[in-house]
């Protein structure tokens, strides 16, 4: 069996230095994004490669990012939700970016978030390859949660782009109160909606659901909890991509102490086919996740 050649420490301190030029990045164009918002509540004229018609606003934010990101040295590669095929930008780290999850709640003004996944591999790259993930929602406020160095940190972004950590080493609460689940409900699978029942019975429980996953995700970080875009009956592998929307969200919990799925294993061990491919998402608290696979598994 080939051993795997370890990174030479220069390497690593590389690679160190690229992600936080990244996050940097990431967090700087945050304010710029937001306010590029208003005028871009329409649809673009073109459809994304999963055949969704992006707003306008999806297409500012990518445009933005592929250009600040793939400027940076450490970047090798670029991809997006936006983008049918990944853009070489040099060599080094891999970065992938849904520009604005959640555009659907740009006309209802509701929360929106920009996803962030870097890996140490050329995409599409296993969850095993990931180096550092992140977030940024836009909510009341816009704040970025960082997973990177096996700690979560969330930061809040100020409009001149300066951003300053206001919560680290953050960790899902050990005692749970919302839930927020995707999908038609009468596409779900029986034992899915067994499963939602039991955890609506539990009066500690509140549903927590707005139909953006960085929002309602960024819910289950704060007070605890299992968000989930199941598998539906028409799409067993329902909505959210693979390197875009599963592995920086599994790595993110995951990194907070929480537990992710696709219904079996963690999000970080699904392997699928293709940039664009979709999984199942699970991700909260530990034994709330369990609770899913092993009714799943029934
Ligand atoms: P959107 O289509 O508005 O961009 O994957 C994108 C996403 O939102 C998630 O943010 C959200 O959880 C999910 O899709 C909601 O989709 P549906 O409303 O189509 O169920």
């Amino acid at each position: 069996m080939a051993t795997e050649e370890k990174p030479t420490s220069t390497e690593t301190a590389s690679n160190e230095t690229t992600i936080t030029q990244i996050l940097d990045v990431v967090a700087r164009a945050a304010p710029e994004i937001r306010a590029g918002l208003p005028g871009r509540r329409i649809y673009a004229e073109q459809n994304n490669p999963s055949g969704e018609t992006p707003m306008e606003a999806d297409i500012y934010a990518d445009e933005m990012l592929c250009e600040r990101l793939g400027d940076l040295d450490g970047v090798g590669e670029y991809a997006s939700e936006e983008r049918q095929e990944v853009i070489d930008t040099g060599s080094g780290l891999s970065v992938c970016v849904d520009p604005l999850d959640g555009s659907s709640n740009l006309k209802p003004n509701n929360t929106l978030g920009t996803i962030l996944a870097v890996y140490d591999a050329p995409l599409p790259a296993a969850g095993s390859d990931m180096v550092a993930a992140a977030y940024v929602l836009y909510g009341a406020t816009t704040t970025m949660i960082t997973a990177y160095d096996d700690t979560v940190t969330e930061y809040v972004v100020q409009d001149d782009g300066e951003y300053e950590a206001v919560r680290e080493d953050v960790t899902l609460p050990e005692d749970p109160s919302v839930y927020g689940f995707g999908g038609r409900v009468p596409e779900w699978i029986d034992s899915f909606t067994e499963y939602v029942r039991e955890v609506e019975s539990d009066p500690s429980m509140k549903l927590r659901y707005g139909g953006s996953m960085i929002g309602d995700v960024n819910q289950v970080l704060t007070y605890g909890g299992i968000f989930a875009y199941p598998t539906l009956t028409d799409h067993p592998e329902g909505k959210l991509r693979v390197q875009f929307e599963g592995y920086p969200v599994g790595y993110i919990l995951e990194t907070a102490s929480g537990r992710s799925s696709d219904g079996e294993q963690s999000l970080m061990d699904v392997e699928k086919d293709g940039l664009h491919a979709r999984t199942p998402v699970y991700v909260g608290n530990e034994e709330l996740v369990e609770r899913l696979e092993a009714a799943l598994d029934d």
